[in-house]
C-alpha cells in the first residue's frame, strides 16, 4: 500500500477514512456520500484542510487547545520524554518525575483542599474513576448503602458505560442499556427553555431544590454525590442563572454527599479562573479534568480530590486504575502547558481582555432576527437559534434542523462553530485575541444571515405550537 500522506488528493483521503475509519457521534453513511473534512494543520487559532482553507477554530479542537495550536515548547518536552522514558507505569508501588511534578503542580493550583491526583486518559475514564472510588469511600466510611449518584439532564460526562450513565444524555442512554442503576437525573438550569415565565432568578433556585427534593425522596443515607459541570459545555454552553450554584452548595454542605465538579471544559481557564468551580463559588470535593489540561496536545484526564476523601481512601487498597494512569509523555506534556497557561498569563487574557470583548461582541448577535439570545461566560458562548424572538420559541422543524444549517453555512465560511440542537455554541483558543474575536462574531454573523435566507427560502421558520 501506499503510504498516506497529506498529499494524496482529498477524495482518495476521504474513500479510504469512508472505508476503514469509524468515526465518534457519526452517521457513517450520511458522512461517507458527502466525505470528511481533512484538517491537516494547525497554528493558534486557526486550522487548514485539505483543500487549502484558512479556518477559524472557534472550538479549540473539542473544547480543549486552549494554549492554541503550534506550540513547539509541548513537542519538545515530549520527544525529550520519549527519548529518557517513553512509559512505566505508576502501580506496584512505583512513580515517576513527570507524575509526581505534574500531581504536585495540579494540587498547588486546584482550590482549597484538592490536594491529590488520580491520573486517567481521559475525561470519561475519571468519571468512572470517580464512580467506583466514591461509592468505594462512603462504603469505607461504613455506608456502603450510600451509592446513589444525583446528576442532571443533558449534563455530558463522557461515553463509557459509567460516564454516559451519569450524563444525561437521553439519545445516549437509549444505546447499549444504559444508564448503571442507582444514578438519578435531575433537571437542567436551563432558564432559556424550560424557565416559562419565571424571572432567572426564581428559576435556578427552583432547579437547584430538586437536587434537595430528590435527597429526601431517596434518603439521605443513600446518595453518595451530586456530579455537575459549572456550565454545562456540550449540552449547549448553557449558563445558569446566578441563585443557582449557592443554592447547590447550601444543601451539598446542608446534606451529607459528596459534591463532584466536572472541569473537563471549564478547567484550566476557560471561565477566566484556573476552575469554574472558582468562577461560580463551588467548593467540589472532587474535580474531574481532561482536556484543557494538556491544550489536547496528549491524552490526560484525571480526578483532582480533597484531603479528606484522600485520607479515607488511603487505608486499603482501591483496585483500580489504567495502564496509562499518569503517562509520562501525557504527564510532562500537561506540565509543560501549565507552565505556558501560568507563565504567559493567558488564563488572566481571558478574564481581563478576551472574555470581556467576547460578550460585548458575541452579546451585539441577539439583535439577529434568528437570535433569542445570545449569552457567554469566559470564553464559551452560545445562541439560542429561535423563529420568533419574542416568545423565545422553537422550531416547528425537527430539533437540530436550523442548528445544522446555520453550522454548514459557517463551515463554509471558514468559521468552525458547533450547533448543539438548535443552540449554536463556541470556545476558542484562549490565546484568541481581540481581533480574531471581532472576525469570529463577523463570520458567525454572516453564517446566521446566509441560515435566515435558507430557512425562509424552505418554509422553515415557523414556530412549535
Ligand atoms: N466531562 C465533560 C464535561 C466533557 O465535556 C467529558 C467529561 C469526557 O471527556 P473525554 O475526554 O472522555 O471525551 C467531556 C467531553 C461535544 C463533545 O460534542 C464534548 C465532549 C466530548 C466529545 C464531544 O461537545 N466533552
Amino acid at each position: 500500500m501506499q503510504p498516506i500522506t497529506n498529499h494524496m488528493p482529498t477524495a482518495e483521503l476521504q474513500a479510504l477514512d469512508a472505508a476503514h475509519h469509524m468515526h465518534p457521534f457519526t452517521d457513517e453513511a450520511a458522512l461517507a456520500r458527502k466525505g470528511a473534512r481533512i484538517i491537516t494543520r494547525g497554528r493558534g487559532v486557526r486550522l487548514w484542510d485539505s483543500e487549502g482553507n484558512e479556518i477559524l477554530d472557534g472550538m479549540a479542537g473539542l473544547w480543549c487547545v486552549n494554549i492554541g495550536y503550534g506550540r513547539d515548547e509541548l513537542a519538545e518536552v515530549a520527544a525529550r520524554q520519549m527519548r529518557e522514558l517513553p512509559f512505566y507505569n505508576t502501580f506496584f508501588q512505583t512513580t515517576h518525575v513527570p507524575a509526581i511534578a505534574l500531581a504536585a503542580k495540579i494540587a498547588e493550583l486546584a482550590p482549597g483542599n484538592l490536594n491529590h491526583v488520580f491520573f486517567a486518559g481521559s475525561g470519561s475514564e475519571a468519571n468512572d474513576t470517580n464512580l467506583r472510588m466514591v461509592r468505594h469511600y462512603w462504603a469505607l466510611k461504613g455506608k456502603p448503602e450510600k451509592t446513589v449518584f444525583i446528576a442532571r439532564k443533558n449534563a455530558y460526562h463522557g461515553s463509557s458505560m459509567g460516564s454516559a450513565s451519569l450524563g444525561g444524555m437521553q439519545a445516549m442512554h437509549a444505546q447499549g442499556g444504559l444508564p448503571l442503576p442507582d444514578i438519578h437525573h435531575i433537571d437542567q438550569p436551563h432558564w432559556y427553555l424550560e424557565g416559562g415565565d419565571h424571572s432567572p432568578e426564581e428559576f435556578g433556585r427552583a432547579r437547584a431544590r430538586q437536587l434537595e427534593e430528590a435527597i429526601l425522596a431517596i434518603g439521605e443515607d443513600r446518595v453518595a454525590a451530586f456530579i455537575a459541570e459549572p456550565v454545562q459545555g456540550a449540552g449547549g454552553v448553557i449558563i445558569p442563572p446566578d441563585s443557582y450554584w449557592p443554592e447547590i452548595q447550601r444543601i451539598c454542605d446542608k446534606h451529607e454527599i459528596l459534591l463532584i465538579a466536572d472541569e473537563v471544559i471549564c478547567g484550566f481557564g476557560r471561565t477566566g479562573t484556573w476552575f469554574g468551580s472558582q468562577t461560580y463559588g463551588i467548593r467540589p470535593h472532587i474535580m474531574t479534568i481532561a482536556k484543557g489540561l494538556s491544550s489536547g496536545y496528549q491524552p490526560i484526564g484525571g480526578s483532582v480530590v480533597c484531603d479528606e476523601v484522600a485520607e479515607v481512601l488511603s487505608h486499603g487498597e482501591f483496585y483500580h486504575g489504567y495502564t496509562y494512569s499518569g503517562h509520562p509523555v501525557a504527564a510532562a506534556v500537561a506540565l509543560e502547558n501549565l507552565r505556558i497557561l501560568e507563565e504567559e498569563g493567558i488564563v488572566g487574557h481571558v478574564r481581563d481582555v478576551a472574555a470581556p470583548h467576547l460578550a460585548d461582541a458575541w452579546g451585539s448577535l441577539a439583535d439577529h432576527p434568528l437570535v433569542g439570545e445570545a449569552v457567554s461566560t469566559g470564553l464559551m458562548a452560545s445562541l439560542a437559534l429561535t423563529p420568533d424572538k419574542a416568545r423565545r420559541a422553537r422550531f416547528a422543524a425537527a430539533p437540530g434542523t436550523a442548528g445544522y444549517i446555520c453550522r454548514e453555512r459557517s463551515f463554509a465560511n471558514n468559521l468552525i462553530m458547533r450547533h448543539v440542537a438548535d443552540r449554536m455554541v463556541i470556545a476558542p483558543p484562549l490565546v484568541i485575541t481581540p481581533e480574531d474575536i471581532d472576525l469570529l462574531v463577523a463570520r458567525a454573523r454572516t453564517a446566521l444571515d446566509e441560515a435566515h435566507v435558507i430557512l425562509r427560502e424552505e418554509d422553515l421558520l415557523k414556530a412549535a405550537a
